[in-house]
C-alpha cells in the first residue's frame, strides 16, 4: 500500500503547527514560567527555541522526509545495522508518557468547556474557581469521563487518517484561537495589577537562574515545539520530497513562540490581579482564566469559546503524539490504522487514569522527589527524553550524514545560512544539551 501523504504543503504546515501549538503554549508554558521565576526563564526559553529548537526541528523533519517511515523505521531505513533506531524507541516511550498526562489535562479543558455551555461557570462559584478546580481534579470519576472523551476524539481523528482527519481539523481552528488569544491579551493588560504581572514575565531577574531553571527552559522549548519525540519526524514522513522545509520550519517555530508569549500576556496580569501565586503549578490557567472571564463583558461567551479552542488545540497536538506509536505499530506489525489507533489509544487512556488518580486517591504518590505522578512523568519525558531525542537527531544529521546529505535532505543546499545551521546541529546543540544535563545532575557547576 502506498504511504499516506499530506494533500498540500500548507496542510502539512498547519498540521505541524497544530502539533506545536497546544496545552504546552498556554497551560504548561504559564505554570513552568511561573514556577521558574518569570522573566529570566522566558529569555532562556526563547534562546533555546531559536538556537537549538528550530535548527533541530529542521533536522527532525529532514530525517522523517528522507526516511519516509515512522520514528524507528526512518532511522533504520537511513542507517541500517546501526543503533540509531534506539532513539526512535525512546521517542515512542516519550509519546506514551506525554499523552498519558496530556489527555488528562485536555479532559479538564473539556470539562470547563462543558461548564461554560451549561452555565455553571458564568459566575464565580461559591467556593471560588480555585477550590472548584481542586474539587474536580481530586474527584475519582468525573475527570476520567472527560479524559476518556478526549481520548475517544483523539483516536477518531487518528484512525480517519492523515489527510481527512488531521489536516482538516487544523485549518479552521488555529487562526481562531490566535485571534481570541490576542483579544484576551488586550483585555488582560487593562486589569488592575497587570503591570506587576507583565514585569514578572518580561523583567529578567537573573538571580533566579539555576540549573533547574535552565533545564526547565530547555524542556519547555522541546515540549512546545513537539520536538525530540518523533511526532515531527512522522509528520515529515508524509511530505513528498518536492516540498521545501526551511521556511516551513521557521514559520512553525515563530508561530509557536508567539502563541506562548501572548498566552503569558493573558495569564500573568491575571495572576497578580487575582492574587494567585505564580508558582501554583499545573492548576494555574484553570484558576486565572475563569477569573478573567468572570470580570469581562460577555465573559461567559468568551470562556466558552476559549475552552473550546483550547480543547481543539490540545486535540491537534494529541493526535500528533498518538500518531508516533500508531505509525510504528502499523508498519512493524502490519496492523490496520484503525486497530492500531484504538489499541494504543486505550493503553494511553489507562496510563492517564493513573495520572488522574494522582490528584485524588493517589495524591501522596511521588515517584520523583516531591513531584506527583503527572509532574514526574512530565519531568522524565520533557526534561530528559525529549532533549535526548533531540541530541540523537542532531548527532544523526550532523555526524552520521555527510555534509552533502544533510544539506540536501534539509533543502539547505543553496541557502546562505546553511553552514550556520550545520554548525549548530554538529556542535552547538549537542554540546549545549550535554552541558545542561551534566549541570542538572550536579557534575558541573
Ligand atoms: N507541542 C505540544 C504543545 O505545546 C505538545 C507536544 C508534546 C505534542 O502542547
Amino acid at each position: 500500500m502506498a504511504r499516506e501523504k499530506w494533500a498540500s504543503k500548507l496542510g502539512f504546515m498547519l498540521a505541524a503547527m497544530g502539533s506545536a501549538v497546544g496545552l504546552g503554549n498556554i497551560w504548561r508554558f504559564s505554570y513552568v514560567a511561573g514556577e521558574n521565576g518569570g522573566g529570566a526563564f522566558l529569555i532562556l526559553y526563547l534562546g533555546f527555541v531559536f538556537l537549538i529548537g528550530i535548527p533541530v526541528l529542521l533536522a527532525e523533519f529532514s530525517i522523517g522526509r528522507q526516511g519516509q517511515s515512522d520514528v524507528v523505521g526512518s532511522y533504520k531505513e537511513l542507517a541500517p545495522n546501526k543503533p540509531w533506531y534506539l532513539a526512535g524507541f525512546m521517542g515512542i516511550a516519550s509519546s506514551f508518557l506525554i499523552l498519558g498526562f496530556y489527555s488528562v489535562v485536555a479532559g479538564w479543558s473539556l470539562y470547563y468547556f462543558w461548564n461554560y455551555i451549561n452555565g455553571s461557570f458564568w459566575t464565580i462559584p461559591d467556593a471560588g474557581y480555585g477550590a472548584t478546580f481542586e474539587g474536580l481534579i481530586s474527584n475519582t470519576t468525573t475527570p476520567l469521563f472527560w479524559h476518556g472523551l478526549f481520548m475517544v476524539l483523539t483516536i477518531l481523528v487518528v484512525l480517519t487518517g492523515i489527510k481527512k482527519g488531521i489536516e482538516k481539523a487544523s485549518k479552521v481552528f488555529m487562526p481562531t484561537l490566535a485571534v481570541l488569544l490576542v483579544l484576551l491579551a488586550i483585555y488582560s493588560v487593562t486589569l488592575e495589577g497587570a503591570g506587576e504581572g507583565l514585569r514578572f514575565l518580561f523583567q529578567p531577574n537573573w538571580a533566579k537562574i539555576d540549573s533547574g531553571v535552565i533545564l526547565a527552559a530547555l524542556g519547555q522549548a522541546f515540549f512546545s515545539l513537539s520536538l525530540g519525540m518523533g511526532a515531527m519526524m512522522t509528520y515529515g514522513s508524509y511530505l513528498p520530497k518536492s516540498e521545501s522545509l526551511p521556511s516551513a520550519t521557521v514559520g512553525i517555530g515563530i508561530m509557536d513562540t508567539v502563541f506562548a508569549i501572548v498566552a503569558g500576556i493573558v495569564i500573568f496580569p491575571a495572576v497578580y490581579a487575582f492574587d494567585i501565586s505564580a508558582s501554583s503549578g499545573p492548576p494555574l490557567v484553570f484558576i486565572t482564566l475563569p477569573g478573567i472571564f468572570a470580570q469581562m463583558p460577555f465573559g461567559s461567551i468568551v470562556g466558552l469559546l476559549f475552552f473550546f479552542l483550547l480543547s481543539i488545540a490540545a486535540l491537534s497536538s494529541a493526535i500528533s503524539i498518538l500518531e508516533v506509536p500508531v505509525a510504528y505499530f502499523m508498519r512493524r506489525f502490519k496492523w490496520s490504522r484503525r486497530f492500531s489507533s484504538i489499541f494504543i489509544g486505550v493503553i494511553m487512556y489507562f496510563l492517564g487514569v493513573v495520572v488522574s488518580l494522582g490528584f485524588g486517591v493517589w495524591s501522596g504518590v511521588t515517584p520523583i522527589g516531591d513531584l506527583g505522578i503527572l509532574d514526574s512523568m512530565d519531568y522524565v519525558a520533557s526534561n530528559i527524553l525529549l532533549p535526548l531525542g533531540g541530541l540523537a537527531i542532531a548527532l544523526f544529521v550532523g555526524w552520521q550524514w555527510s555534509v552533502k546529505e544533510a544539506l540536501s535532505a534539509s533543502d539547505m543546499t543553496n541557502l546562505g545560512v546553511r553552514y550556520v545551521w550545520l554548525g549548530i546541529i554538529k556542535f552547538l546543540a549537542p554540546i549545549f544539551i550535554v552541558l545542561i544535563f551534566l549541570q542538572s545532575i550536579g557534575i558541573i557547576g
